[in-house]
């Protein structure tokens, strides 16, 4: 193995674990292991505004995609809800991460589908305050409580530039519509990650595959002149 591809080799292996998901940003319906609560549960992680007591819990209606165990279904309460918007939010914390370069995939499904900030009047969910292009599902969209979305992706200045991450604790809001007074409820999961972290060693590998080079070159070099 030559210098170079050893080196390559120790650079690719240090980036590896840029890849996976955000530990903070929970799944609705999870415990604090990221794994389904029983039906009835209060989630932890994601709240819904308004609701009644105890909510939000973890949910199920016959006709919508069953639960797993990696994320369920919340909502404002068992059997049919007033018409009208719900909110549900959540935070994450990209604390110590490369902003600019995460990238969130991740899918939802809803009862009955994504409205609009009312405040605002621009539909969509939202990243920190700002709606994202491209994520209103209006009632006649292609999926609903039986399906789940297409993978869907959370990244900074997605497309207006407006939609940023912060480096801190970042905020997800989805407003959701339920109309005709029936059931209503909403699941997030989160698919996969970028995360890139700038590590101490991947510093310290860069110096070292910098200094190796110039040694490599001064001896070439030296070489050239024999
Ligand atoms: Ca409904």
């Amino acid at each position: 193995m030559s210098l170079i591809t050893f080196l390559s080799v120790l650079l690719i292996l240090n980036f590896g674990s840029s890849y996976g998901v955000i530990p903070t940003l929970y799944n609705t319906g999870v415990d604090n292991s990221h794994v389904s609560f029983p039906l009835g549960t209060t989630d932890i992680h994601w709240t819904i505004s308004p609701t009644g007591p105890p909510a939000p819990i973890t949910n199920i209606r016959p006709a919508w995609l069953p639960n797993t165990t990696v994320s369920s279904w919340i909502s404002p309460g068992q059997g049919g809800q007033p018409t009208g918007e719900y909110l549900y939010t959540t935070t994450f914390d990209l604390t110590g991460y490369i902003v600019d370069a995460v990238s969130i995939d991740y899918r939802i499904t809803m009862d009955d589908h994504v409205t609009e900030d009312f405040a605002t009047s621009a539909p969509g969910i939202y990243l920190n305050g700002f709606v994202i292009p491209g994520t209103f599902f209006p009632a006649s969209g292609a999926f609903n409580w039986t399906s789940w979305s297409p993978t869907l992706t959370l990244e900074s200045n997605i497309t207006s530039g407006e939609s940023r991450f912060v480096n801190g604790v970042n905020t997800l809001n989805v407003y959701i519509d339920n109309g005709g007074a029936g059931p209503t409820g909403f699941r997030f999961e989160q698919i996969s990650a970028i995360t890139p972290v700038p590590e101490p060693s991947t510093y310290l590998i860069l110096t070292g595959a910098m200094v190796a080079l110039l040694v490599l070159a001064r001896k070439k070099g030296l070489k050239n002149h024999q």
